[in-house]
């Protein structure tokens, strides 16, 4: 049985992903959108109980080194699993939406994370004019691209790539996005600061649902922080946490996704990037209620 308190390599998670399809058939299912730069599978849960359904996206681990993120995400695929059927917010959401869950975003920043350098944050993918390896998959992104709060220096944790959707992670989930047509809700989950953010991150002009979205936040950090009184910040990126150019959010937002946020799960520093392992069940439960506030409200807002 797979152990959720403890971290897993990506095999590991790919075994538990095959696992969860094959108890699940009916449920679910696997599909793969790409390849990472190193050619391995970029693999996508589908969850789906029924044709046409408009979709709810979520995706852990894009930045590799923030491992709490693909335990929640692990955490999600199997409380997916287990509450369709008996639990009837999930249920009513699962009857009128299918949701995708990108667990390993970033497999080879993921697999370089557990072989050799445990902060590793960007993609493989080699510079040709330099020796630093790697894009900032958080930064290479058309929205935005090249602006202020990315940088062009590959050597930077936050490179932006030599030009957009240079990342085939990232176009992967572009081309899904594009071809899928009628995504109404994009969850990015990364670590750390316990903030939930939403468009913009690349202007301080508020976007046009500002008001709609801001409000959401706060009653979804409210709900996840009801569990064990984990606080979090809310508001848009560039207010709340800093300017960033060509991120997730900000574009698919701009593909008329209304519901685009980005959370940012614990800590708030101490321990950072390296969470212990004894929080990821407990982090995963206060995320797992803030998801559910904004997919119901995602679902009741048509
Ligand atoms: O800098 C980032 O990419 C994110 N923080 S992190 O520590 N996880 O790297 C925050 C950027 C805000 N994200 C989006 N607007 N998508
Ligand atoms: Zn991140």
């Amino acid at each position: 049985d797979y152990d959720y308190t403890n971290y897993h390599t990506l095999d590991e998670i790919n075994s538990f992903i095959d696992m969860l399809v094959k108890e699940n058939p009916r449920l679910l299912r696997k599909i793969e959108i790409g390849h990472s730069y190193e050619k391995r599978s970029l693999n996508v849960l589908h969850f789906s109980t029924g044709p046409n359904r408009p979709g709810i996206w979520i995706d852990t681990g894009i930045h590799s080194r923030e491992w709490i993120t693909q335990a929640s995400g692990t955490w999600f695929a199997k409380k997916i699993a287990t509450d369709y059927g008996r639990d009837d917010a999930l249920t009513a959401i699962l009857d009128n939406y299918d949701i995708f869950l990108e667990i390993v975003t970033n497999p080879d920043g993921y697999d370089y994370t557990h072989k050799t350098n445990r902060m590793w944050r960007k993609t493989r993918k080699p510079d040709p004019d330099s020796d630093c390896v790697g894009v900032d998959p958080n930064r290479n992104w058309s929205t935005g691209f090249g602006g202020a709060g990315s940088s062009s220096h590959p050597c930077s944790e936050t490179y932006r790539g030599p030009y957009v959707n240079s990342e085939s992670e990232v176009k992967a989930i572009v081309d899904f996005v594009k071809s899928h047509g009628n995504l109404k809700a994009f969850l990015s989950i990364h670590s750390y600061s316990q903030m939930l953010l939403f468009p913009y991150g690349d202007t301080s002009i508020p976007c046009p649902d500002h008001e709609e979205l801001n409000e959401l936040a706060r009653k979804a950090i409210t709900d996840l922080k009801s569990l064990y009184g984990t606080t979090y910040t809310y508001g848009s990126t560039y207010d709340t946490i800093y300017q960033a150019s060509g991120t997730t959010s900000d574009w698919t937002y701009d593909q008329g996704i209304k519901y685009s946020y980005t959370f940012e799960l614990r800590d708030n520093g101490h321990y950072g990037f390296i969470l212990p392992a004894d929080q990821i069940v407990p982090t995963a439960e206060e995320t797992w209620l803030a998801l559910m506030t904004i997919m119901e409200h995602t679902k009741n807002n048509p």
